[in-house]
């Protein structure tokens, strides 16, 4: 069945209106109930929406935002509801479609008709030479994939990579089946994602991961959010940060663009969101440049270190520093050193406005610094924040109540699968584990993270790729680059619910393998199972499907991975597969028994509201680095020069799509209408490059090959963003970033700073 597939794509001009200063609202409310009842009917809308972030339901499988104890009867966000709703939706392709629409066909796709065509219902095989898929069974499909995986010259030829939604168990499962083959070739969306935060972290506090807990937030006195958009990302953060407001916490906003969620929100769980003007929410807002941060935080040490000088013992933290950190006295030398111009020009603030943030932060008993994207996609991402965990040190702000460091996780657990071993640098110590449970060696050598997998399928190094959700052709920089790479590969498998890119450019044989949704019943043969999660606070709990699964050949991914598992390593390792497939309680046993902090894991999740991981620089102070403290850094501050006539562009997400799935070509609060075909800009820097609202143009990036990198036909769009920056959205505007152009320290694609130039269209024509 497809039922009301859009004809074709819609190729309007788009249409802009003034930005918004307000998120949520009525709003918010209408596109809730309508997008509900458009995919998924009245019915099935009120059984999701109820049992959505409830005790004894199922988890958002939307953002990483954790749930608060005490959960209101809607207990979720706008755009958790279009997740939702696009997972449960009525809309099916199923092998008719698939007879009907050729590979070449649908390659001329968007990726938003594309998802549009529903779920996906049985498995499917695109065979060498065949332009079309075709039904194929379970046994069939996983012998395809397993005869494959065991005729390769090494298992270093195979890249297994991960996107953020996987359950704990399915994520434990097939982390120790790929090493059970044989490499560590598990990339994770999390290495285009907060792979610099999990870098700088791990280095100078011992622990990956961000420091607060819900509790803090609504407690703090300072919240900075950095590079974030939590009015269409994290749209449950903005509640916090309400209650925090009402609490007299004062929250700073630091954005090249300003965000209609930063500013002002209207609850629409409270009389007062809905009626009245809403709770404005950013005290102060810095207009900053991009990749500007580093400088800014620079800036805000030298301010704090300077005032000290004057007022001494009353703005540091000394016994803090003393007692928990190393590296101060080289640290404070090194701020000291760098110059006003230096920090001025690097963040496009001026220093009032530096002086200004940081007199709050001596004002603050506990400061909070929260982030997202617009720290972790620079060249300089790993530097920078290691330079806000040198601001936070100063003064102590970790380790005690309302205070730490917030990384704000994106995928919904993304956190979790980390925790469970996807990452091709898992330490010695959790393989050491992990091969004495299941009693088999596993390989140590490192694996290829994303951008080194895209780059070993270019080069003809990887011949398959398994896929556990994502869309990394369309994820992962450089789209041409992907592309080739893909069409390189002998095999590429697909363990999906939708239909994406990833699907139709492929390897010489492609499956999909059609799985369970985060909302749908999972019936084994121990019963109905339930699934855990970790959220951005390192707060883990279980998730049970509600609703009936989109077809009856829908498997699980637990048992999909299982499946596989069994089939290719017969007889090389004794795991019982089969018995962890019928009672994912058995596989909570063993995980109890090799991550830290997952004892009487079985146990502890029948708590509810779940349970928190341990984090020692949060809980004690205690810091697992190179020399057992927090680590103050020397980082070098690298201002990206752009040349004469061109810009830094920026690729973020409208309010309406989830990453790689495009929901509709709305973006609400920025003012953008019927297309995303856009590139935003200040109308100064429009009028000083000689170019005009309103106008297309070819949007060419410049990297240091000759290779072309262009989008053709975007239409520029006056906007209130920092002088000489600009904006287009992802994932269309990866052709622009180079593959080769990463986060030093985390490899994670400089998705948030390309330098551009524009080109006339007409121009162009007559020289053609
Ligand atoms: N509805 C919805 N929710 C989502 C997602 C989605 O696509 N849709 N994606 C999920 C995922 S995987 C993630 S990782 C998160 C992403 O959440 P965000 O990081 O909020 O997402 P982006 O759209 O990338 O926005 C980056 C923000 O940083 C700003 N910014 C860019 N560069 C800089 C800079 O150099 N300095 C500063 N200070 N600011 C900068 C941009 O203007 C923008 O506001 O959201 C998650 N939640
Ligand atoms: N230029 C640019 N590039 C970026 C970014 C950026 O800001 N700018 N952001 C980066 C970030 S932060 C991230 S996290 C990555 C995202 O990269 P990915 O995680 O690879 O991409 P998604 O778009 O989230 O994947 C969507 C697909 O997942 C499948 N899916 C959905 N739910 C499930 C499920 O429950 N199970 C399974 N098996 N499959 C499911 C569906 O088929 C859907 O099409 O992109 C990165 N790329
Ligand atoms: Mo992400």
């Amino acid at each position: 069945m497809t039922s009301k597939a859009p004809a074709s794509d819609p190729v309007e001009e788009p249409r802009t209106t003034a930005p918004e200063d307000y998120a949520a609202g009525w709003p918010a409310v209408g596109v809730t109930f309508r997008r509900g009842l458009d995919e998924m009917g009245a019915k099935v809308t009120a059984q999701t929406l109820r049992k959505m972030n409830q005790k004894h339901g199922f988890d958002c499988p939307g953002c990483a935002w954790p749930d608060p104890h005490h959960r209101k009867v809607a207990e979720f966000c706008e755009n958790g509801a279009k997740h939702v709703a696009a997972e449960a939706t009525l809309r099916r392709a199923g092998s008719e479609f698939f007879r009907e629409h050729s590979m070449s066909e649908l390659r001329e796709r968007s990726d938003w008709w594309l998802e549009e065509q529903g779920r996906l219902t049985e498995p499917l095989i695109k065979r060498s030479g065949s332009d079309h898929y075709q039904p194929i069974s379970w046994d069939e499909a996983v012998g395809v994939v397993a005869d494959k995986l065991n005729s390769l010259d090494s298992p270093d030829q195979a890249v297994f990579y991960t996107s953020g939604r996987t359950s704990n168990e399915a994520a434990f499962l097939y982390g120790l089946f790929v090493r059970a083959y044989g490499t560590n070739n598990l990339p994770d969306c999390s290495n285009m994602c907060h792979e610099s935060s999990g870098t700088a972290l791990k280095e100078v506090i011992g622990v990956g991961k961000g420091s607060v807990t819900l509790e803090d937030l609504e407690e703090s006195d300072l919240i900075i959010i950095c590079g974030q958009n939590p009015g269409t990302n994290h749209p449950r953060m903005l509640t916090s940060l309400e209650k925090a407001k009402h609490k007299g916490g004062v929250i700073v906003a630091v954005n090249p663009m300003p965000e209609a969620g930063l500013l002002r929100f209207r609850n629409p769980q409270t009389p007062r969101g809905l009626l009245a003007k809403g709770t404005p929410l950013a005290d102060d807002y810095l207009p900053i440049r991009l990749a500007g941060d580093h400088a800014l935080f620079l800036g805000i040490g030298r301010v704090l270190l300077e005032t000290e000088d004057r007022r001494p013992g009353r703005i540091l933290d000394h016994d803090f520093i003393d007692r928990y950190t190393d590296g101060f006295e080289a640290y404070s030398a090194h701020v000291r050193q760098v110059s006003w111009e230096e920090i001025e020009e690097g963040s496009g603030l001026d220093r009032g406005q530096i002086v200004r943030l940081a007199e709050r932060i001596i004002d603050a008993k506990s400061v909070i610094i929260a982030w997202a994207m617009g720290l972790t996609q620079h060249k300089r991402a790993v530097a920078t924040i290691r330079e806000v965990t040198n601001v936070q040190l100063l003064r102590g702000n970790i380790g005690r109540p309302g205070a730490g460091l917030l990384p704000v996780r994106g995928h919904s657990n993304v956190q979790g699968d980390r925790t469970m071993g996807i990452y091709e640098k898992m330490p010695p110590e959790f393989l050491d584990k992990l091969g004495r449970e299941f009693h088999f060696q596993p390989a140590r050598e490192a694996g290829w993270d994303s951008v080194q997998s895209v780059a070993a399928m270019r080069d003809g190094k990887a011949r398959v790729l398994i896929s556990m959700g994502g869309n990394l052709v369309r994820a992962i920089s450089d789209t041409n680059v992907a592309e080739t790479a893909m069409a390189r590969l002998d095999l590429s498998v697909s363990v999906a619910t939708k239909l994406n890119r990833s699907h139709v450019i492929t390897g010489d044989i492609a499956l999909i393998l059609p799985t369970l949704g985060r909302t749908e019943r999972d019936l084994q043969k121990s019963g109905l199972q339930q699934v855990t999660v970790e959220d951005s606070m390192g707060a883990v709990r279980a998730t049970r499907g509600v609703l009936p699964p989109a077809s009856v050949d829908l498997r699980s991914e637990v048992a999909i991975i299982c499946g596989l598992a069994h089939q290719t390593l017969r007889g090389k390792v004794s795991i019982s597969w089969e018995k962890m497939a019928h009672d994912y309680g058995l596989i909570r046993e063993h995980i109890s028994h090799v991550v830290p902090g997952f004892q009487d894991f079985n146990e502890k999740i029948k708590n509810p509201v779940g349970f928190l991981l341990p984090h020692a620089p949060r809980d004690e102070r205690s810091f697992a680095t190179a020399t057992n403290k927090a680590r103050f850094t020397v980082n070098q501050l690298e201002t990206i020069q752009v040349p004469e006539g061109r810009l830094l562009l920026q690729t973020v997400r409208s309010h309406d799509q989830f990453n790689t799935t495009v929901y509709s070509n709305e973006d609400r609060y920025r003012g953008i209408h019927d297309s995303r075909r856009v590139v935003l800009v200040h109308a100064d820097d429009l009028r000083e490059l000689g170019f005009k609202d309103g106008e297309h143009v070819d949007v060419f990036s410049e990297w240091n090959d000759d290779v072309e990198r262009c989008l053709r036909d975007y239409r520029l769009v006056a906007y209130p963003t920092s002088r000489r920056c600009a904006a287009a959205y992802f994932p269309e505007a990866n052709v622009l970033v180079p593959l080769e152009s990463v986060a030093e320290g985390s490899n994670t694609p400089t998705s948030k700073s390309v330098i551009v130039r524009f080109e006339h269209r007409a121009a162009q024509r007559v020289e053609a």
